[in-house]
């Protein structure tokens, strides 16, 4: 009989003990990204009960409204993208190399790259916010009519007639929401990312020459290039979708998270958890939410999770991929988290 046995099985005991008083309501929040990191910008995996109100991504930038309205942007600085200004905000939006901030009283600002008056924002009081290639738009308070700026060779600012509830912006192409559901879009058609379809969305965001949309069925909707696969989703249900550049990526209901298009190896090593944030950038995606593999909710996925899975084994306790137990598969995505995140 090996003596260190009861010890061992006690110090188990325990570690079960703890997970079974692991409360995902209680984990923190960690904002968590990966993908090309040609300018820095991917935040890394930032925990401590980080969580993000608002995420968008530009070509080589990432920025994030935190839960405390404050702008922070990491990435390229090429233009300034990263000095975001001081303030209480609502939402930010990043186009591919300029930013717009949506000030908690409606107002708007604009920085970074400027060559075509993109970051001259209008005065006003406004509800929702784009950035696109060059171009910019918002959605005014008063009667939900799109406002358009910057750039405009393609038809990008001739903004169709309102009222919308929701607006995104692609390279060369703007598409609003309507309060029914259905998609409105002008500018650049050249791969018919502005023939919506007459789906009725709940989300909509658009690529470089694509736009995906979220549907009220929980399927993903999708037009304008496919030349990359952007537009070929794989089976739902989903919560969240986000256009990057040529590449799509959504927010599966199961936690996954499931990129498609121009994809690199990179940016297949998703983390598996509760997200409430989805953004996706040039070749890089970004996540504000909580790690399924954190166990013990402190933000981040260490040994201590690893010792506290390995004590649910062959029981349900730490079963991530949703196979009924904890077992080997389950192993494999806190070791992927944990590594990569
Ligand atoms: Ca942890
Ligand atoms: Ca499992």
């Amino acid at each position: 009989m090996n003596r260190s046995l009861p010890k061992s099985t006690l110090g188990w005991l325990t570690l079960a003990c703890s997970l079974a008083a692991y409360s995902p309501a209680g984990a923190q929040s960690i904002i968590t990204s990966w993908g090309l990191n040609s300018s820095g910008q991917l935040p890394g995996t930032i925990g401590n009960g980080v969580d993000a109100v608002s995420m968008s991504a530009g070509v080589a930038h990432t920025a994030v409204v935190l839960t405390d309205g404050s702008i922070r942007v990491w990435g390229s600085n090429e233009f300034g993208c990263v000095n975001a200004p001081k303030g209480s905000f609502a939402a930010v939006a990043a186009g591919d190399s300029h930013c717009i901030g949506l000030a908690a009283n409606g107002s708007l600002v604009g920085w970074g790259k400027n060559t075509s008056n993109q970051c001259n924002v209008p005065s006003g009081s406004f509800i929702a916010i784009a950035a696109g290639g060059m171009h910019s738009a918002a959605i005014k308070a008063r009667d939900g009519n799109a406002v358009c700026w910057g750039s405009n060779g393609s038809g990008q600012c001739n903004a169709l007639v309102g009222p919308f509830t929701a607006i995104t912006a692609g390279g060369w192409h703007t598409v609003a929401l309507r309060s029914n559901g259905t998609a409105a879009c002008w500018g650049w058609n050249a791969y018919g990312q502005c023939s919506a379809p007459g789906a009725t969305m709940t989300q909509i965001d658009a690529g470089s020459q694509h736009t995906v949309g979220l549907k009220s069925n929980t399927t993903i909707v999708c037009w304008g290039s496919n030349f990359q696969g952007q537009c070929t989703a794989p089976a739902g249900p989903y919560v969240r979708v986000a256009a990057g550049e040529q590449f799509s990526v959504a927010l599966r209901s199961d936690g996954r998270v499931i990129a498609w298009g121009l994809t690199s190896g990179a940016l297949s090593y998703a983390p598996r958890g509760a997200f409430t944030q989805l953004t996706a950038g040039g070749a890089f995606i970004a996540v504000a939410g909580q790690m399924d593999a954190d166990f013990d909710g402190d933000g981040m996925v260490t040994g201590i999770d690893l010792a506290l899975l390995l004590a649910s084994w062959g029981t349900p306790g730490a079963d991530i991929d949703h196979d009924g137990t904890t077992a080997g598969g389950d192993l494999a995505v806190l070791l992927a988290d944990w590594i990569f995140h």
